[in-house]
């Protein structure tokens, strides 16, 4: 099978191909995708050499599949080019995420609306991710009301811009800002742009994408989306409202059930999540799993993940492996 990883010397990119080293798919040969800048230099996968190719050159190469991960207008531009030489392209922009005709994919829970018709995939943000793993099995058992969500975002989720940032303010140097504001010793109560409606284009990513991917917008979502300053691994502090009530010791075993999800929750010995001990793991971790007294039927968590691998590299490989497990490429 062959491989396209767009963006591969990117921040998501590199990771791609870390993750695509650990796994096991049948790669023949991969296709190191990356900007005319980018173009010819070399790359190690697999302990072999590949030389960076342009996105004209990885067109006419025609790969059965292509991970995006070059920024929307990237996607917008080229993922239709791709799909017409017959390339399933799997996308971690935000460019293909609420068109109707797109699925939206989080392969343990909706792998199954993948058909052979699919040519361009898209993958959720990566606070979507991790909180939809964890939602999804509690949603199918209890129903869900409402949910409110704050998030502890990471500067990696920005880029390597903001990296830096954080990098320099922890040196002192005085470097090039990619927050209107120091992010250390901070917390920025804006990720990403902000819309008509006060809220950012983060915050609406989690009122929306959750109702897609869950294939039900009975219930309704409100976020607060936050940057401070950790290096990697995005946190959510998660109410959710239930329409039939639950038990707290059956919500943990479902939750310790449900592959991908590790349930962290051991007061006694202050085991919970935590982005430090989150990073580089593919699993989402939830803890302090507990009752909210205030309101009937409403629960209160804890989700961690790594945001550029289950938020975005793996979960964008493990749509490639249900392709391929399914036949569909
Ligand atoms: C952040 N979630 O942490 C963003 C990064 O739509 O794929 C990923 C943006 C996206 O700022």
């Amino acid at each position: 099978m062959k491989i396209a990883v767009v963006g591969a010397t990117g921040m998501v990119g590199t990771v791609m191909l870390r993750v695509l080293e650990e796994r096991n798919l049948p790669i023949t040969e991969l296709i190191p995708v990356a900007s005319e800048k980018s173009a010819g230099k070399k790359l190690t996968f697999k302990g072999k050499e590949y030389t960076i190719v342009t996105l004209e050159e990885a067109v006419a190469l025609k790969p059965h599949i292509a991970l995006f991960s070059a920024g929307g207008e990237t996607s917008l531009q080229w993922a239709p080019k791709f799909a017409a030489v017959g390339t399933k392209v799997i996308d971690n922009s935000s460019a293909w995420r609420m068109d109707v005709d797109k699925k939206l994919v989080v392969p343990e829970i909706n792998g199954d609306v993948l058909t052979k018709d699919d040519y361009i995939i898209a993958n959720p943000n990566c606070s979507t991710i991790q909180l939809v793993m964890a939602l999804a099995p509690l949603h199918q058992k209890y129903q869900m009301k409402r949910v409110v969500i704050s998030t502890y975002q990471s500067v990696s989720g920005t880029g390597v811009k903001a990296v830096q940032q954080l990098a320099n303010e922890e040196a002192g140097i005085d470097g090039e800002m990619a927050y209107h504001y120091k992010i250390g010793r901070n917390a920025i109560p804006q990720c990403d742009v902000f819309l008509e409606n006060g809220y950012t284009k983060e915050e609406m990513k989690l009122v929306k994408e959750p109702k897609k991917i869950l294939r039900d917008d009975s219930f309704s979502v409100t976020a607060t989306a936050v940057r401070i300053p950790t290096a990697g691994g995005h946190s959510e502090a998660v109410n959710v409202q239930f329409t039939h009530d639950f038990d707290l010791d059956e919500v943990r075993q479902i939750l310790s059930e449900t592959p991908g999800i590790v349930v962290q929750d051991d007061l006694a010995n202050h085991i919970y999540p935590m982005p430090i001990t989150a990073n580089d793991k593919d699993e989402v971790f939830v803890g302090r799993i507990r009752r909210d007294e205030s309101q009937e039927n409403t629960l209160n968590l804890w989700i961690v993940a790594d945001n550029l691998r289950k938020g975005a590299a793996t979960n964008t490989i493990q749509i490639a492996e249900y392709l391929i497990a399914h036949n569909l490429v």
